[in-house]
């Protein structure tokens, strides 16, 4: 199993959330991608191999971007064999305490997406207007790309090897963090079996996001043209 995380300026958050992770599963690969964060996570990484032997760490100089970044680490993941490939946020918005139940389901699906829209699943941020805001923009991303799941902008997920051998990574064109929609619909295309499992989604525990209002509205246009695709291709 390789458990995927991109970081950028999560100095303070990826210590725990690794030797969480490595407490849970102590076979695991933890593929750290960070994009040569200024405030050094990449330095913090590198200290933990000592500790744990599965970190697995990737700087990149001279790229940026959420996207390219997960790209990066389901390739490794995939170059260092694994058979179940997960992904999440390195900033504690995600809890490793989830994963488990994530994993478990791949016994009878392909992808198991961690959602926060079930009934034991859940928004904790203490923001009114952050929840609100995912709420709206999940309305408009679920019907553009007619994926029947209620979080498709989840970046909490779990994936058998053979989805990430077939949707052709190397062709995904999202850059930023619009790729969870992109790596979703395609998934979802190709005929894999999608299933939901609660999460807990909390605010971040130290640090900023690197959502900007931009990139949001980027997502929505992005998922514009996915949809557009599927039309074209349908014809
Ligand atoms: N490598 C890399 N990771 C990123 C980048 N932007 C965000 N991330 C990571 O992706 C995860 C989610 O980003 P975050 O800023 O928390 O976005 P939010 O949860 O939507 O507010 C975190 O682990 C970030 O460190 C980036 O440009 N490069
Ligand atoms: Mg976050």
């Amino acid at each position: 199993m390789a458990i995927v995380l991109p970081t950028y300026n999560e100095a303070p958050n990826v210590d725990g959330i690794l030797r969480e992770l490595h407490g849970l599963f102590p076979d695991a690969a933890l593929v750290v991608v960070d994009d040569n964060s200024p405030d050094g996570t990449a330095k913090i990484v590198e200290g933990l191999n000592q500790t744990i032997p599965g970190v697995v760490l990737i700087v990149r100089q001279n790229e940026r971007g959420r996207g390219t970044a997960g790209k990066a680490g389901f390739q490794k993941a995939l170059g260092l064999g694994a058979r179940v490939i997960a992904e999440m946020d390195a900033d504690g918005s995600h809890s490793p305490g989830d994963l488990p139940l994530l994993v478990k389901a791949l016994d009878s699906c392909d992808v198991a997406v961690g959602s926060r829209y079930t009934s034991e699943g859940g928004d904790f941020r203490g923001s009114w207007g952050r929840r609100s805001l995912s709420r709206a923009s999940i309305l408009f991303v679920r019907a553009l790309l007619g994926v029947p799941v209620r979080d498709p902008n989840s970046g909490f997920r779990a994936f058998k090897r053979e989805v990430l051998e077939g949707i052709s990574l190397e062709t995904l064109k999202a850059k930023g963090p619009e790729i969870v929609h992109e790596v979703l619909m395609r998934a979802y295309r190709q005929g894999f079996r999608i299933k939901e499992v609660p999460i807990r989604f909390h605010d971040r525990r130290a640090g900023t996001s690197k959502l900007t209002l931009g990139q949001l509205l980027k997502s929505f246009l992005f998922a514009l043209y996915l949809r557009l695709t599927t039309i074209f291709y349908r014809s």
